[in-house]
C-alpha cells in the first residue's frame, strides 16, 4: 500500500438532491424484511459477486479488510450444511435455549427445522479473520475485527436488497462446523451464514414494526 494520499473523490448534491436521495434510500431499506421462505429461482453468480464486492467497500481496521465470504450453490454442499445446522438447531430448541429465549422468538415463528438452506439458489458464509496470514506465511495483525466484518455485512444485506434479491441473518450456534464443511483455515472464524434468493410466491413474514426515531435517537446531552 502506497503512504502517499490521491485526491479524494466525491460528490457534492444540492441539498433538496440530499433530502431527495436519503427520502428514497430510507423508504428502499425501510422495505427489507429477513425471509426464511424462498422460491428454487436461480441466481446469476455475477449478481452474487456484485454483492461481494460491495460488502468489500467497507471500512475496517487499519484497512485489514479481514473477511472471506465462501460462496455455495453445489446441491450436495448445501444439503449438507443444512443436515449439520438442523442437527445443532434441534439441540438448541430442545434443550439449549431458555424458556425466556423461546418466548422471545415466539412471534418470529422459528423452529430448528431450517429446508431454506436447500431451496436457495446460493448460500453465502461470511468468515472473520481474526489474523491474516502474509505470502511468507507469517501472521498478520487485524484490528476491531467483529465492527468490520459486522459492517461489511451489512453492506452485503443492504446491496442484496436494493437489487431485489432476499436473505436472512442466520447465526446457527455452534457455527464451527461450517469451518469444516467449508474447508476454511484456522484464522477464521464463521460470523453469518446468508441464504439468498427470490422470496417465494407465497411467503410470510412476523408482523413486526420498527422503532420510532424518538425512540432511537437523544440529540446532544
Ligand atoms: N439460531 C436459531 C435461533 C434464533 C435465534 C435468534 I436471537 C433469532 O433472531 C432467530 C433464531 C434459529 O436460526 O432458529
Amino acid at each position: 500500500m502506497s503512504y502517499t494520499p490521491v485526491p479524494l473523490n466525491f460528490d457534492v448534491n444540492s441539498p433538496e438532491e440530499m433530502e431527495e436521495r436519503a427520502r428514497s434510500f430510507f423508504e428502499e431499506m425501510n422495505r427489507r424484511r429477513s425471509v426464511r421462505d424462498f422460491s428454487d429461482r436461480d441466481v446469476p453468480r455475477e449478481l452474487i459477486e456484485y454483492a461481494i464486492r460491495t460488502a468489500s467497500t467497507a471500512p475496517s481496521g487499519a484497512h485489514r479488510q479481514p473477511w472471506t465470504f465462501v460462496a455455495v450453490n453445489n446441491a450436495d454442499l448445501k444439503r449438507e450444511i443444512r443436515e449439520a445446522v438442523e442437527e445443532e438447531e434441534k439441540k438448541n430448541y430442545d434443550e439449549r435455549m431458555t424458556d425466556e429465549w423461546l418466548e422471545a422468538l415466539h412471534p418470529i415463528g422459528t423452529d430448528w427445522q431450517k429446508p431454506f438452506l436447500e431451496t436457495v439458489p446460493w448460500i453465502v458464509v461470511c468468515f472473520a479473520q481474526n489474523y491474516g496470514v502474509d505470502e511468507n506465511g507469517e501472521k498478520v495483525k487485524h484490528y476491531y475485527v467483529q465492527e468490520s466484518v459486522g459492517i461489511a455485512c451489512g453492506f452485503f444485506i443492504a446491496t442484496l436488497h436494493h437489487m431485489g434479491l432476499a436473505t436472512l441473518t442466520h447465526t446457527p450456534a455452534p457455527m464451527r462446523f461450517l469451518t469444516d464443511i467449508l474447508n476454511r483455515p484456522d484464522n477464521e472464524r464463521p460470523y453469518i451464514l446468508f441464504p439468498i434468493g427470490y422470496p417465494a410466491d407465497d411467503a410470510e413474514v412476523p408482523n413486526l414494526s420498527r422503532r420510532d426515531l424518538d425512540d432511537v435517537v437523544q440529540w446532544n446531552r
